[in-house]
């Protein structure tokens, strides 16, 4: 495998296994791709379109896209973030293009129970534990704290019991492991999200299919939580119930054959369209109501 310009073939690289694995080969099964497993269980072919897959751990995400590896790839922005802070020549060949809306953590910084913060400055002159070297050193020469960072590879959080560290910066999602290390969050470095990150530069055939993923990425992300009202509504008591429409943007309205006073109403409806929604368009007049999942969407 190489970083060679005159690959026709689309690469991009997900975490193998972990908390990232499973939505990433999701997006992408929504997205109309599908694989043959190699006997290795690294490479995917690509069958439906001319997209191969790699199967990584989430650390060499960035790193193989930066090299021309791979073209695409998915990965928690506190990677990608740590990867090009880390090169430190502002030249990355890298970059965030879209947020997925999974894997959601913060990187904050914690410090035991019972001490005091009172903002960054409380920090000044403390040891602080992390993975996240580059992403909190950054974090503190922009609020001006000198503070000397320990770099850690892992169990960044039992530092502060053992005595190697005063505060620590490390990824919380429920906040239950701090707690079971009677530490407290304190401030957030980073919000996190898997993203999907690309080479800056992409040349030939690839272009054409990197776009076209692209789109479809964009089609699943908006229909994600995307609802099809369908009902049916007399024209007076129209107004009324687009008020009423949850996230809606303008419906589609067609007459109803026959009955002159009668509309059917079509509206993609964004966030969740409870029953409560329902009774309310209801009582304004609406009848034959439906909610319809959204499978695909083409804009
Ligand atoms: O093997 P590989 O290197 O691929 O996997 P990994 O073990 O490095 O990563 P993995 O699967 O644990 O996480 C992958 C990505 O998921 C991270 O880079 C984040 O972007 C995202 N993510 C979301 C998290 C968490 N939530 C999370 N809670 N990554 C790690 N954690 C850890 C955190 O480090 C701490 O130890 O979970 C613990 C805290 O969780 P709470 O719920 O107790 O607060
Ligand atoms: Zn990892």
């Amino acid at each position: 495998m190489s970083g060679d310009d005159s690959r026709a073939r689309l690469r991009i690289a997900v975490q193998k296994s972990g908390r990232l694995a499973e939505a990433s080969q999701d997006l992408l099964a929504r997205c109309g791709l599908s694989f043959r497993r190699s006997r290795d269980k690294l490479f995917c072919y690509g069958e439906a379109l001319a997209i191969d897959l790699l199967l990584v751990r989430d650390d060499d995400i960035p790193g193989l896209i930066a090299q021309g590896v791979c073209d695409l790839g998915i990965a928690g922005r506190n990677v990608v973030n740590e990867f090009v802070l880390d090169r430190g020549d502002g030249q990355t060949a890298i970059a965030e293009l879209r947020a997925l809306d999974f894997g959601r953590c913060r990187l904050a910084i914690a410090v035991p129970r019972g001490s005091t913060y009172t903002g960054p400055k409380s920090l000044e002159g403390l040891r602080i534990a992390t993975t996240y070297t580059a992403t909190l050193g950054d974090w503190l020469r922009r609020n001006g704290v000198r503070a000397q960072i320990v770099s850690l590879s892992g169990s960044v959080e039992i530092a502060p019991r053992l005595g190697s560290a005063d505060a620590v910066c490390d990824l919380v999602s429920s906040g239950a492991t701090l707690a079971a290390n009677q530490l407290r969050e304190v401030d957030t470095v980073l919000e996190s999200e898997a993203v999907l990150v690309a080479a800056t530069e992409c040349t030939g055939e690839r272009v054409e299919l990197r776009e076209l993923l692209l789109r479809r990425i964009d089609g699943v992300l908006d229909v994600r939580e995307s609802k099809l009202v369908l009902l049916h509504a007399p024209r007076a008591a129209l107004a009324a119930i687009e008020r009423l429409l949850p996230g809606a943007p303008a419906p589609s309205v067609t007459a109803v054959e026959g009955k002159a006073d009668e509309v059917s109403l079509q509206a993609l409806c964004r966030g969740s369209v409870t029953w409560q929604h329902l009774e309310d368009m209801k009582r304004a007049g609406a009848t034959r109501l439906f909610v319809l999942p959204v499978e695909k969407m083409l804009a």
